[in-house]
């Protein structure tokens, strides 16, 4: 019987989709096993076999545990709200839901092609009204929250009032902004609900404020740092400016020490976590405040090292500092000014790598020395970023290299403070350990001493504190976009309010234009149904706004990372109309047991994801406080491309092996009409673009031979391999072994379409162990040790590879293996039974397909994984060599459980030692169990 692959995996993945084989329950005996993949935007170019190199890990990971009698909860969906989606419409005017609808039926009909064990029943979508409904939910929460620093918590801003109604703000410790003055019980009593209000916003967890945005006027709409490049707009080079706008943000910063803390527990890479170690950046220092002469107000610093305040010699401020405008002298005026406008050009990246142009200007004001009272000049430069610490820095040149670069270029003095070290010398050693000399009251000390004994006399003067800084910032929440989460919230008096939880969800509205209004509001300021009727509750026409009970609703959306902040909470119970999740759902499923997805969301996703769960964790929403015990970054796969030489100035393509030294242009031909020989189909070349449709090409023995190069696979090198084109070729269970054949998960690994006849030939091999030409010739025979041993080793192996996630080292196990007991003619149904239920998490349809085939009705999905027995590797007979004189003329294989005797006995009465004697006696046998027999005489 043929492996007729196509018909066997249509049959089976309708099968498991009838009979819901891979839907989790909430309520089981078993164990639970929640295993996740990072859910992707469904883009409309569809899935490569990059894309799926994730999610075959873990459905062979999830697959695994079922077998081993865990209820495994493994859902798929779509972080469906994106830029992609808004882009089409504004050029094609689709709605972006229509688009979203039919890239995730391709995506859905590819994802069902690969058989993977999804629980569909809990698939979901972030740009749907019924989950997005709980997004505002969380909103909500987060503005009706503040976090207590003393006792590291999330707590209600009702509880909040109640401090200030009784104590007012000077016990607190909160985390809140910068510029909150301090009032008394009686101060916030006498506050108007206005101002009561405009104080509270100052300590919620969700707020809106004036933040520094990189604005792209073109695009209508604010940027991140990485989409912006030179200065400029990644999408369309347009210019892009710093620009002050109101704007929601997200106090994650109040979460910073417990985000650092919390991953010392988990499980996930050591880069990983590096990479959110450093974001969070924690500093420890002091804040230094320096009077200002003639001025009324101080001059804060954040600084690591306050033992070197001896040496400060100038101030440097951010251009943005809010002081700038009122220290600023009549004559330095409009070179502030103009430096001022030129750094808002600038994104703060390009101001941190750019260390060669040294820019700055004097303000003409100056500070005095908190010790010696001396005056410190003021100037402006933009290495000092608005954003961190303060936004300026007291200016040591002999122990800050950028401070002794700008100390340099504009002639400012280099105080020496430590002893030995040369100012003028361009690089800087490490100081850390260096006595400081020369410096008043901490002469003499080791710079953490000293360090130490500046705080505390700072402290005295009041001039200064102890100050652990984060280089975290909150996270800016407003989008001017379309498609995204609307704002449960609508604004009375300029005051924001938020919209009763019952009466969610608030859905986007329709506009006719996706782009920006002619006024510069986003997109959703073309909606004409957008007003909040506080009565009847509900979104009402604009026309009937009249500020008493109906108001206008905030325009912005929210931004990319708000629905997966919080999705994997909402498998656990996906569905739930009345709360995100249930609280017997969450009790039960608690946690990702693994999490497997890309590193490159170390900065997003998941750091905002955990501070997400550690908030709803603090309220009481959720049992843990990390949400993902263990994470695996899968390596990305690289694509093959293909190059085809074009003689220059000319229309003639070269073959690979005659290009010479001959001048050509190399050029990315699409790798879909290449063969595995690597020669190109002429004819489909012609006809892939009308510029080469009238090619010629020089031929080696008739073929056009292309050039290979390993680069990353995507859409824009024209390497894409489509798993569909492989499922319909080999089917999926070879996409999937070969996937994982690759090389290790973790690691990036190049595709090569060549090297998967190895693996398909290696299942019709596994096929044949159970086919015959027509029929089942698995038999009741007792198997035998070699069969048995073959087996339990590779039970062995691939348990082991699969709990440590060495997936390519099991497929070429079950290669030995099949080898071996296809050597062995084993058709033993003791052995190939396991044997099915052992491949099935790599190859699950063929593996089902065997299953049925020997007898079985329910699915093997379910079936118990086959337990390892150490005896069946035991050697239980030895081969030993027969010498006659220590020659060895035959072998015979003997039990090893025979003593000296028995031995010699066996091998005397064998024909072959009659026949070597020839009728002689011998002198001596000498037998050494285990190792030889050796006849003498
Ligand atoms: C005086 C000093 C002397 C400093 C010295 C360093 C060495 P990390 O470790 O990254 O937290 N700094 C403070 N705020 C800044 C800002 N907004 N933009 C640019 N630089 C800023 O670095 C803290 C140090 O970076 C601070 O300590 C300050 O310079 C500078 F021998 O103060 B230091």
């Amino acid at each position: 019987m043929k492996y007729n692959f196509n018909e066997i995996e249509a049959k089976w993945q309708k099968y498991w989709a009838e009979n819901q084989t891979f839907k989790a329950e909430n309520q089981s005996d078993k164990p639970k096993f929640y295993v996740l993949d990072m859910f992707p935007y469904p883009s409309g170019a569809g899935l490569h076999v990059g894309h799926p190199l994730g999610y075959i890990a873990s459905d062979i990971y999830a697959r695994y545990k079922r077998h081993k009698g865990f209820n495994v909860l493994h859902p798929m969906g779509y972080d469906s709200f994106g830029l992609p989606a808004e882009q089409y419409a504004i050029q094609t005017g689709q709605h972006p839901a229509l688009t979203t609808e039919a890239n995730i039926s391709r995506y859905r009909e590819q994802l069902d092609q690969i058989g993977f064990s999804f629980d569909w029943s809990r698939e979901e979508r972030t740009s749907d009204p019924s989950f997005y409904k709980w997004t505002q939910w969380i909103f909500i929460q987060l503005f009706n929250s503040w976090y207590d620093k003393g006792a590291e918590k999330s707590r209600p801003v009702s509880e909040l009032v109640a401090i200030f109604e009784t104590k007012g703000n000077a016990e607190l410790v909160a985390a809140c902004d910068d510029d909150t003055p301090g009032f008394t019980a009686e101060g916030w009593n006498a506050m108007n609900a206005e101002e009561q209000e405009q104080m509270l916003l100052k300590y919620r967890l969700t707020y809106l404020a004036d933040a520094e945005v990189n604005w792209c006027p073109a695009l209508g709409t604010v940027l991140a740092n990485d989409e912006i490049v030179n200065g400029v707009s990644e999408r369309g080079g347009h210019p892009v400016v710093r620009k002050k706008m109101t704007q929601w943000s997200m106090r994650i910063s109040a979460f910073a020490e417990r985000l650092l803390q919390g991953l010392e527990g988990l499980d996930w890479p050591e880069p990983l976590k590096d990479i959110q170690r450093n974001w969070i950046g924690k500093s420890v220092g002091a804040q230094v405040h320096f009077n200002i002469k003639d001025h009324e107000g101080q001059i804060s610093v954040f600084t690591t090292r306050p033992d070197t305040i001896f040496g400060v010699s100038f101030m440097t401020l951010a251009p943005e500092h809010d002081l700038v405008k009122k220290i600023t002298t009549n004559e330095q005026r409009e070179a502030v000014e103009a430096y001022v406008a030129a750094t808002a050009k600038r994104s703060e990246r390009e101001r941190m790598a750019d260390v060669k142009n040294i820019t700055g200007v004097f303000t003409g004001a100056y500070a005095l020395h908190p010790f010696t009272g001396e005056e410190i000049p003021v100037w402006i430069g933009d290495y000092v970023l608005a954003g961190y610490g303060t936004g300026a820095v007291m200016a040591v040149p002999c122990g800050d290299q950028r401070d002794h670069d700008f100390a340099r270029h504009f002639g400012l003095p280099i105080p020496n403070i430590f002893e030995g070290v040369d100012t003028t010398e361009e690089a800087f050693a490490d100081k850390e350990n260096t006595v400081i000399a020369n410096s008043d009251f901490i002469s003499g000390m080791p710079y953490k001493e000293a360090s130490a004994a500046v705080i505390a006399a700072l402290e005295e003067k009041g001039q200064g504190e102890g100050k652990i800084n984060y280089r975290l910032r909150d996270a800016v929440f407003s989008r001017q976009r379309y498609w995204g989460e609307p704002f449960p919230v609508y604004y009375v008096n300029g005051l924001p309010k938020m919209i009763d939880p019952e009466h969610l969800p608030i859905a986007l509205p329709e506009v006719e234009k996706y782009l920006p209004t002619e006024t510069g509001e986003p997109p959703l300021g073309n909606a004409a149904v957008w007003a909040w009727d506080t009565t009847a509750n509900t979104v009402v026409d604009n026309s009937l706004i009249d500020h008493k009970t109906v108001f206008p609703l905030e325009l912005n959306t929210m931004p990319g990372w708000a629905g997966s902040s919080w999705y994997f909470n909402r498998y656990m119970d996906a569905g739930n109309a009345d709360a995100f999740a249930s609280q017997e759902a969450l009790a039960y499923w608690k946690d990702v047991d693994l999490y497997i997805g890309g590193s490159e969301h170390a900065t997003g996703h998941l750091l905002y994801s955990r501070f997400w769960q550690k908030f709803l964790f603090d309220l009481g929403h959720l049992p843990v406080d990390e949400y993902a015990k263990k994470l695996i970054n899968q390596g990305m796969i690289l694509g093959t491309s293909a190059f085809v030489y074009r003689l220059e100035n000319s229309n003639t393509f070269v073959s690979k092996n005659l290009v010479g030294d001959r001048a050509v242009q190399a050029i990315h031909a699409d790798v879909s009409m290449v063969n595995a020989s690597d020669e190109l189909d002429v004819e489909a070349f012609k006809l892939w673009r009308p510029e080469f449709a009238d090619a010629e090409f020089e031929m080696e023995d008739g073929k056009y031979v292309v050039g290979r190069e390993v680069e990353k696979m995507s859409k824009s090198k024209y390497n894409v391999v489509n798993p569909d084109d492989i499922c319909q070729e080999y089917g999926a269970d070879t996409l999937r072994m070969y996937e994982m054949f690759l090389g290790p998960l973790e690691q990036a690994k190049p595709w090569n379409t060549a090297g998967i006849t190895g693996v398909h030939n290696f299942l019709k091999k596994l096929w044949k162990l159970y086919f015959g030409k027509e029929e089942l010739i698995v038999t009741d025979e007792q198997p035998s040790a070699e069969s048995l041993k073959s087996l339990h080793k590779t039970i062995k192996k691939v348990e082991e590879d699969i709990e440590n996630f060495s997936f390519n080292t099991s497929v070429s196990t079950f290669m030995i293996c099949v080898n071996e007991l296809t050597a062995q003619k084993c058709h033993s149904r003791a052995i190939l039974e396991p044997l099915a239920v052992l491949m099935s998490p790599y190859a699950p349809h063929i593996a089902e397909e065997l299953w049925h085939k020997l007898g079985h009705d329910t699915s093997v999905a379910h079936a118990a994984f086959p337990v390892f027995e150490e005896k069946y590797l035991v050697e239980s007979t030895k081969t030993y060599p027969i010498s006659f004189n220590g020659k060895m003329r035959f072998t015979m294989e003997l039990s090893l459980d025979l003593n000296k005797e028995e031995i010699e006995k066996v091998v005397m009465a064998d024909e072959r030692t009659q026949d070597q004697l020839g009728g002689r006696t011998p002198k001596k046998v000498i037998v050494v169990p285990g190792k030889i027999v050796n006849i003498v005489g």
